[in-house]
């Protein structure tokens, strides 16, 4: 016993420690033989401090106080490198198995039902336009007509960047901007995100609406009705739907108009989607009001026009019968997979 015995202790150590390598089974085996809690070497070694004479306790009590760190060290850094090198079995990669798949995504039936209404206009003549999300008050509001004490314009319904910096409310400034740049005849539809604060079961505070405009000499209300009409058979197609329109309000047309279709889910018998009313609420719609045409700089002695908007987020709920709006913006592909 004594000092000695310590260094064989340490060469025997290094030696165990060397042949048990990278393999962490091993390396945990040489822990529990020198720094084991209960019957490690290390242990006897401490007990034998108690056997040795007095003058040679220090060095001892010295020398096996340098040898556990040692060893304590040296483990710590096998069993790090032991992780490492030879892999714990969830950084191992077995290139013999087949890849990950990549799932097919398929169309947001938001874009399917955009896509089909631009389908229908284009093949009308109209232009699809769009727009900055971001827009400043004249564009969203003052050329459309909106008075300064509208509600909309409030901070409750706007979302306001900086100063008069807001994020679009409807896609009506695009209108008012290609007006301001563009001589009549002006055929065009509008799609895109827009914003208003506003959160609950049919509310999102982004959605997604269509707006067109047609701006023309001799353009009258019949105009309005024919176009709609046409649009609104050739949307629902499959389920023959009448047309009704309703006198309205809007600050951006005069007259206004909303427009119903007859109910797709019962034929206009009466059922819950439709309130038991047999008509669905599906456009706004109306003659541009003059004071808009002066306000973009448009001729209203020359040239009247017709505008309507409608909501792609709620068409595509009625479409596809989607019971909950916020399942659109859920991004699960589970919803989006049906419509492929
Ligand atoms: C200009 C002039 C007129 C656009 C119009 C509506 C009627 C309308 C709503 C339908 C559901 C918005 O998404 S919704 O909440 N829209 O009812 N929009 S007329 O009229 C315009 C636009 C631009 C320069």
């Amino acid at each position: 016993m004594g000092v000695a015995r310590l260094d064989e202790v340490r060469a025997a150590f290094l030696e165990d420690l060397g042949q048990a390598g990278k393999d962490a089974s091993a390396v945990e085996a040489v822990r529990v033989k020198y720094a084991g809690r209960r019957s490690g070497l290390l242990l006897d070694l401490t007990a034998a401090l108690r056997d040795l004479p007095k003058e040679e306790r220090r060095d001892y009590g010295r020398a096996l106080n340098d040898l556990k760190q040692d060893i304590g060290k040296c483990l710590d850094e096998a069993r790090e490198a032991s992780i490492s090198g030879a892999a714990a079995p969830q950084d191992m990669v077995d290139i013999s198995l087949p890849g990950m798949a990549l799932t097919r995504g398929a169309e947001h039936p938001v874009n399917l039902v955009r896509r089909k209404i631009e389908e229908i206009f284009l093949r009308m003549g109209y232009d699809v336009e769009a727009g900055p999300e971001i827009e400043d008050d004249w564009h969203n509001f003052e050329a459309l007509n909106i008075p300064s004490d509208h509600p909309a314009r409030d901070d409750h319904d706007t979302f306001y960047v900086t100063g008069d910096r807001l994020l679009r409310t409807h896609t009506s400034p695009v209108q008012a901007r290609v007006m301001e740049n563009r001589k009549p005849p002006i055929r065009i539809i509008v799609p895109g995100k827009v914003y208003r604060r506003d959160s609950d079961l049919r509310h999102s505070p982004m959605f997604h609406q269509i707006e067109g405009l047609l701006v023309d000499e001799g353009i009258s209300f019949g105009n309005l009705k024919a176009t709609l009409e046409t649009f609104l058979h050739a949307l629902f197609s499959g389920h023959g739907v009448d047309v009704r329109f309703r006198p309205s309000y809007f600050p951006f047309t005069e007259p206004s108009a909303e427009v119903d279709i007859t109910c797709i889910f019962c034929g206009g018998s009466g059922c819950a989607v439709c309130s038991r009313s047999g008509w669905i609420e599906i456009l706004g719609s109306g003659m541009v009001d003059p004071r808009v045409f002066e306000r973009v700089g448009i001729d209203s002695e020359r040239y009247t026009g017709f505008a309507f908007g409608l909501g792609l987020d709620r068409v595509a709920m009625l479409m596809y019968g989607i019971p909950d709006l916020r399942q659109l913006f859920s991004g699960d592909q589970r919803l989006t997979r049906q419509f492929a």
